[in-house]
């Protein structure tokens, strides 16, 4: 356990818990059990999120909201949040400040974090480039927030059943249900949650085995549409504003295309050790998506995509980034600096 956090949260009554963008099962459990554990050391706890519920799928946005105690957490954004009036911030499963203000909306304003002498951030992303906190708990080696959190500020007894329930939540989303990012120490965690009786089918249901006659529509045009590039192992889909008015996709079809390109095809093609989803944001804007096979990538994706702008964020085999340029200049820079790598 880390004392130092113990000591900070010991001298402190007042603590607001930002959970990270984007809106996923792991900074959601990681600020909710934070949360009941401040609450139970009879704290008075403000959590929130700046996601927009938007943000996501419907399908995802139901299976969150029906996670245990998920009415604990208020989605709203934290510009108007008076930071003085509490003695700690926590900030939760991120890396950049881009993660704890609603930052998806051009309006969106950052929080002055800096002006607060207490701020914890514990995160499981690569090693921050920017200094967000005055005391920071990182490790890029754990599965998830919310194992980092279970071995260094809530102790796993703290747990009731629904918690329990909760941080499997996040442990089988940010492994892929133990695909990736696992450890001994991940697994005995989730033993030790399963001691708790939990529903796990419940979890692995609504995270795998619940998609929609939309979503399997999508991935067939998601399949149509990859182009294959062999000499870079990387398979790509282009997703444009022709594109999107052509079919009369709709937002929501914009990200379940992204969650079937994520999910079920970058990273997962023989001979194709990498999967990039190329986005046109207005005339010279790309959103890049790129996630690599664990086993037969060797490129540091985030690394990569920082040599194209990106902040060298995400995980080794998964990160986003915004550049300028058309899609095909993306596309083009992407692979020469996939070429770059040895
Ligand atoms: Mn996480």
């Amino acid at each position: 356990m880390d004392q130092t956090v113990q000591n900070y949260i010991a001298n402190a009554q007042k603590v607001l818990i930002i959970s990270s963008l984007p809106l996923d099962a792991d900074s959601i459990s990681s600020g909710i059990i934070l949360k009941k554990y401040l609450l139970q050391l009879g704290k008075e706890v403000t959590l929130v999120c700046p996601a927009d519920p938007d943000s996501v799928t419907s399908e995802y946005f139901a299976y969150v909201q029906s996670l245990p105690y998920f009415d604990e957490l208020k989605l709203q954004d934290t510009i108007d949040i008076p930071l003085t009036d509490f003695h700690i911030i926590f900030l939760v499963d991120g890396r950049n400040l881009t993660q704890f203000y609603n930052s998806y909306k051009p309006q969106g304003k950052p929080i002055n974090v800096s002006e607060h002498p207490i701020v914890i951030q514990i995160d499981h992303h690569a090693v921050a480039t920017e200094q967000i906190a005055t005391y920071t708990i990182q490790n890029s080696t754990v599965s998830s927030t919310t194992e980092l959190l279970l071995t260094t500020v809530v102790p796993i007894e703290f747990l009731d059943k629904e918690l329990a329930l909760l941080a499997y939540a996040g442990l089988v989303e940010d492994t892929g249900n133990f695909k990736w990012m696992t450890s001994s120490t991940t697994l005995a965690l989730a033993s030790k949650l399963l001691e708790k009786n939990i529903d796990m089918q419940m979890i692995i249901n609504q995270q795998f085995n619940a998609k929609s006659e939309q979503y399997m529509t999508l991935l067939k045009w998601c399949i149509e549409h990859i182009e294959y590039d062999k000499e870079h192992g990387t398979v790509f889909l282009k997703y444009t504003d022709v594109l999107r008015l052509e079919n009369n996709f709709t937002i929501e079809d914009g990200l379940l295309i992204k969650d079937a390109f994520l999910q079920e095809i970058a990273g997962s093609i023989k001979d194709y050790p990498r999967g990039a989803l190329l986005v046109e944001e207005g005339l010279n804007h790309t959103l890049i998506k790129m996630k690599g096979n664990n086993y037969t990538n060797t490129i540091n994706i985030p690394q990569l995509l920082s040599k194209l702008g990106g902040n060298g964020g995400g995980h080794p085999n998964f990160a986003t980034t915004h550049i300028t340029g058309t899609i095909d200049e993306a596309k083009e820079k992407l692979t020469n600096q996939i070429e770059s790598f040895p």
